[in-house]
């Protein structure tokens, strides 16, 4: 693909499938024309398209040019450049949502002279037409795919060019400082005064302090994208499908009285205060009486051993017996790992049976929820203490200023390596020549964040994830 088009492109921008509109975008310097060819008023009269006014509605119909059969009843939308999602020409056709219909309006467009989008491809060229940068770009990639009202609005902030905005900020302090330093020597017989090593000490640490800033976001900008594994064990029958329903709020894994109902794990993802869990439900620990209990146990201390974040269970209607200290064993092994650990007592409704003081000094805790899934009873106070866990510890930036992918993350690290190199020159005292290669990196690596200076691999790898008709 060439790194610059100026062909005019069209696609599908819905969901495939039945619904009640379907929208058919072209953009592009022909997009007026080609539209013009393909579309009549009521009247089915050939209308000259480029006399509306941008950004105005029609009514009429796309037929066929050649056989002059109506295809579909549409709303033309007209955006004159350069207000418009690409700053090209863009004609949207509302049409009905049959797949039928929206294949053929698109084939009548390509048959006029249109050319069939890339995924990303009308994003691409918002982005190489300068209206957005390259974190916009990603923005949009996660706000489509956006699952809590927390990733949305984080998505947000980076399509408005929250990033885009402290990125540039940083840039433009290393640009001036690498003049400074290169000035005096690009022109020596100019007297130009030699910034001191303080000053620039004094820039790169602040820059340097900031990079650090933006990279101790990417936990919680991960946690916000993908959501947070939170695992539910305990021993056979004390209620984990049934509290893996309840969160689901609905009636996804079976429940019973027979200890060992549950085999397969099964996973499902669910909004719980604005962030994103994948509730992991598994088969009980119980002495197991045959092949699948077996397989369903082992899978179960595998998942065991690789959570983060665990929710075990407890029946507290029943002293503590020897499959619970199992259970307690396994997830002290994985006391030292950083895990998270919730204790769930369930069934209070059926009264107290449990020594807690056993249950909190076998587990080392301070507190348990006390829960009856029964009566409802303790699932505000669970859903509050998973929210809390998934987030505590991570940095949640007050400017809402967040990392969430892998490639501006590594940008961010060499930048940071770069920077950190500077200073190191300063601290030994080498000349200042030997600066300007870590000085450039850092800028170099910051302007891929953005797009600034990027090569067209990564631009291309990056639309290539978006979805057709965007
Ligand atoms: N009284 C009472 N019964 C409960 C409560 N929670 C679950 N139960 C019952 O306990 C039984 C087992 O519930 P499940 O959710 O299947 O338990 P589980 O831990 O998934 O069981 P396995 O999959 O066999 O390990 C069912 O009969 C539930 O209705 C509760 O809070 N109070
Ligand atoms: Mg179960």
């Amino acid at each position: 693909m060439k790194f610059w088009e100026n062909d005019t492109i069209a696609a599908i921008s819905t969901p495939i499938g039945e619904s009640g509109i379907g929208i058919v975008r072209i953009s592009g310097p022909k997009a007026l024309e080609i539209a013009q060819e393909v579309f009549r008023d009521k009247k089915l009269n050939k209308i000259k398209i480029r006399n509306f006014l941008s950004h105005t509605v029609h009514y009429g119909f796309v037929i066929n040019p050649e056989s002059g059969e109506k295809i579909d009843e549409v709303i033309l939308v007209l955006m004159k450049k350069p207000q418009t999602y690409t700053r090209e020409d863009t004609v949207e056709f509302n049409c009905h949502g049959g797949i039928l219909s929206l294949r053929k309006v698109l084939e009548a467009v390509i048959n006029c002279g249109a050319r069939m989008a890339e995924p990303g491809e009308f994003t691409k060229r918002a982005f190489l037409n300068g209206r957005i940068d390259l974190s916009q770009a990603e923005a949009v990639i996660d706000l489509i795919q956006a699952k809590t009202e927390r990733s949305l609005s984080s998505s947000l902030a980076q399509l408005g060019g929250n990033l885009k905005r402290k990125i540039t900020d940083l840039r433009s302090r290393l640009i001036r400082i690498s003049a400074e330093i290169e000035a005096p020597m690009d022109f020596p017989d100019q007297d130009i005064m030699e910034i001191s090593p303080e000053k620039v000490e004094e820039n790169i640490s602040y820059i340097l302090k900031e990079v650090n800033s933006l990279i101790e976001t990417l936990d919680y900008g991960k946690i916000l994208k993908e959501g947070i594994n939170a695992l539910i064990v305990g021993k056979a029958n004390v209620g984990k499908s049934s509290l893996f329903n309840t969160l689901l709020r609905e009636n996804r894994a079976i429940v019973t009285h027979l200890p060992g109902t549950t085999r397969d794990t099964i996973e499902e993802l669910v909004n719980i205060k604005g962030i994103a869990f994948k509730i992991i439900d598994t088969a009980g620990l119980k002495d197991p009486e045959n092949v699948i209990e077996k397989i369903s146990i082992k899978k179960m201390m595998k998942h065991l051993k690789e959570a983060r974040l665990i929710l075990v269970m407890f029946d507290a209607s029943v002293p503590l017996s020897s499959e619970d200290k199992e259970v307690i064993r396994e997830i002290n092994k994985g006391k030292n790992e950083n895990k998270k650990v919730i204790v769930i007592e369930n069934k209070i409704d059926l009264g107290e049976k449990i020594n807690r003081e056993k249950l909190f000094s076998l587990l080392d805790i301070k507190d348990s929820i006390k829960m009856s899934l029964k009566e409802k009873s303790g699932i505000e106070e669970l859903e509050e203490k998973l929210a809390r866990a998934a987030t505590e510890g991570l940095v949640i930036p007050e400017n809402g200023v967040v990392i969430n992918n892998v490639r501006q993350a590594n940008q961010l690290n060499r930048a940071k390596q770069a920077l950190e190199q500077v200073l190191l020159g300063l601290k030994k005292k080498i000349t200042y020549d030997f600066l300007t290669v870590d000085l450039k990196d850092a800028l170099d690596s910051l302007g891929e964040i953005t797009g600034d200076s990027i090569s067209e691999e990564i631009i291309n790898d990056i639309f290539s994830r978006f979805c057709i008709g965007k």
